[in-house]
């Protein structure tokens, strides 16, 4: 590689970054200064190398980013891919709109895809459950690798974009992947899980060329989602755009929605223009983090 060079990193394993310079990989480790500044590199990051062998390097500096998640740790994607299978998994509503409430504060356009749907052998059902998330204008897609329902929308989607795909662990990411794009070759559940290596089929966080100038990141699934350390009860409603909106015609300034007297947010909730499951997974994160913050005051 060069002396120096510009590149992306594609897969963050073990204390070692590969990234992508010029075409090819470079294996990196990272300037132990950038530690000491609190810079944490992650896949999608654009990031400045200075050669230590012909295909070794160290990161020397992380360019600003776009946008950054912590859950799955990524940056600079254009497309969050949020998979929640029909069944096996069932539907998990908490994780769903945590996902989505990242999304909106790092202004990362979402799409919801509903794997494994050859298991439904009614769909009508799971679609009243998911209406809420169609209303609020998300785009969804049903997709199964089984029968490839979807796959020609979801590749449609991710065309020229650099993408991530998330949700939790066995709902079918790599496999949806796999079908996306046959020769990948990704390690697919079940057979792992059997022999009881761990839960977790995909291990890391890895950018894959889709080819036409299409990234997509496969992640590991997970169970749970935190917020960030700095996000503040009061800016939680940036990640519900409903309760943003209806808020807007709050009286009480500052008011964080949970159930005041005369709340705007309350009154749409009250009139059912608000979804109440999500509303009280509102109310719920807001008291988190206010615990949380008050803690750390004490
Ligand atoms: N019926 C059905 N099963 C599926 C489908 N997609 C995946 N599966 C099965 O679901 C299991 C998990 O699939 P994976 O692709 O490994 O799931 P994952 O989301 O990548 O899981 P992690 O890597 O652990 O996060 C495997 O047994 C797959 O065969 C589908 O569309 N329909
Ligand atoms: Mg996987
Ligand atoms: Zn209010």
């Amino acid at each position: 590689m060069p002396e120096r060079a510009q590149g992306r990193i594609v897969r963050v394993v073990a204390g070692f970054y590969d990234v992508e310079v010029e075409g090819r990989t470079v294996r990196c480790r990272a300037r132990g200064v950038l530690k000491k500044r609190g810079v944490h590199p992650v896949a999608g990051d654009v990031v400045r190398v200075s050669a230590a062998g012909p295909s070794e390097g160290v990161v020397e500096d992380v360019l600003p980013r776009k946008n950054v998640l912590i859950r799955p740790p990524v940056a600079n994607v254009d497309l969050a891919v949020l998979v929640f299978s029909v069944r096996e998994p069932a539907l998990n509503r908490h994780l769903l709109d945590r996902l989505l409430v990242q999304m909106e504060l790092e202004s990362i356009p979402p799409l919801l895809c509903w794997s494994k749907c050859d298991l439904l052998e009614e769909r009508s059902e799971f679609a009243k459950e998911v209406s809420v998330y169609a209303r609020l204008g998300y785009p969804m897609i049903y997709v199964s690798s089984v029968t490839k329902e979807g796959i020609e929308e979801v590749r449609n989607r991710l065309r020229g974009k650099v993408s991530v795909v998330t949700g939790q662990s066995g709902v079918g990411k790599s496999s949806l992947l796999n079908v996306l794009h046959p020769g990948l070759g990704l390690a697919v559940g079940d057979v792992s899980r059997r022999l009881g290596r761990g839960r977790h089929t995909t291990r890391w966080v890895e950018f894959l060329a889709l080819g036409d100038d299409t990234y997509v990141a496969d992640t590991p699934g997970f169970g749970v989602v935190s917020f960030g350390k700095e996000l503040g009860p009061e800016q939680l409603v940036r990640g519900f755009p409903e309760l943003l909106r209806a808020g807007r015609g709050c009286q009480y300034r500052g008011c964080l929605h949970i159930g005041e007297e005369g709340c705007a947010v309350r009154a749409a909730l009250d009139e059912g223009r608000i979804d109440p499951v999500r509303y009280e997974h509102y109310r719920e994160w807001v008291l988190e983090l206010r615990r949380t913050r008050d803690d750390r005051y004490r």
